[in-house]
């Protein structure tokens, strides 16, 4: 009778789970809505047209004084990890200043000729109404507690030394901005790398997530990918190649981004030896490089919440 209540409560958090949205939007980045016709000629990899991706957002749509003057720094790429495309971000020089490629889930701000004011920024705010090009607005709403998040880069620089930048916020979908002007109370939880080194083949990056002690719910992730670690240092030549963007939940074995007795399914056919498809970050759920009945026990404990 137990086994049996387990079996509807693990039913219960399934159907719960699928009206959650716990996974960034276009983190392939094959979809570029109304940009769509702006893909690389034949022989190029890179459009040479300023592009956005759908749910990401650089210069072209950023607020600020300062926007008409950031220039252009995201181009649609056939340069891919997997699928058509990649996201292609390149820095520029205005006049004596290095302006760094930016792209963010959020919205860039371009308030200060000064590269290091942090009225330069990436900004998340869920009570603002605008609406990109594709009438999307400027943030991804995200509700789950992912353990990392994984990305694959290509990365170059003019300037020996120089790094490229991820940083992933998740909040409660009030303003946020990254870098911080204040301290801000509103972060569920945060994954930063900020020393991206040169690489000229395609690279898999993962930082694991760092959560806040507050009774804060996750409601959306300002995600923000930088062609440099500190603003207005680097080169004119700094170019970072993303693609394959992905929040990383341990025990979500069959990659739905929801936890539930599907991925119990999933683990056991895994170790029975009936599926040899899977992703041994999110298998391995307790984290020991085997894939075993432990696995399957600390999975149940955590969908019962145990
Ligand atoms: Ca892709
Ligand atoms: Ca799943
Ligand atoms: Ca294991």
């Amino acid at each position: 009778m137990k086994k049996f209540f387990t079996l509807i409560a693990l039913f219960a958090i399934s159907t719960c789970a699928v009206m959650a949205q716990n996974q960034i939007l276009n983190g392939g980045f094959e979809d570029w809505g109304v940009d769509k016709g702006n893909t690389p000629k034949s022989g190029e990899t890179v459009s040479t047209k300023v592009s956005e991706p759908r749910y990401w957002h650089s210069f072209s749509s950023a607020s600020g004084g300062w926007a008409f003057m950031a220039g252009d720094h995201c181009f649609i790429s056939t340069d891919a990890h997997s699928g058509k495309y990649s996201a292609c971000l390149k820095s520029t020089k205005i006049l004596k200043y290095v302006a760094n490629g930016t792209l963010t889930t959020g919205r860039l701000n371009a308030g200060d000729m000064n590269a290091t004011s942090t009225s330069n920024h990436s900004e998340l705010d869920m009570n603002k109404t605008a609406k990109d090009r594709n009438d999307d607005p400027f943030y991804q709403v995200m509700t789950g507690r992912p353990d990392s998040i994984v990305f694959w880069v290509k990365y170059s620089t003019g300037a020996p030394g120089t790094k490229a930048n991820m940083s992933a916020y998740i909040t409660d979908g009030t303003y946020y901005q990254a870098p911080e002007d204040k301290t801000y109370e509103n972060k569920v939880g945060w994954a930063e790398n900020p020393n991206i080194e040169p690489c000229t083949e395609w690279t898999r990056i993962s930082v694991p997530f760092t959560y806040a002690d507050n009774n804060l719910d996750p409601i959306a992730i300002l995600l923000t990918f930088s062609t440099s670690a500190i603003p207005g240092v680097g080169s004119d030549k700094d170019i970072l190649f993303v693609d394959d963007v992905e929040l990383i939940y341990k025990g979500d074995v069959n990659g739905d981004a929801n936890i539930n007795i599907n991925d119990v399914v999933s683990l056991v056919n895994i170790i029975l030896g009936n599926q040899n498809d899977y992703d041994i970050y999110k298998a391995d759920v307790n984290g020991d490089k085997s894939i075993n009945i432990n696995d399957v026990v600390t999975l149940v404990n955590r969908i019962l919440g145990n």
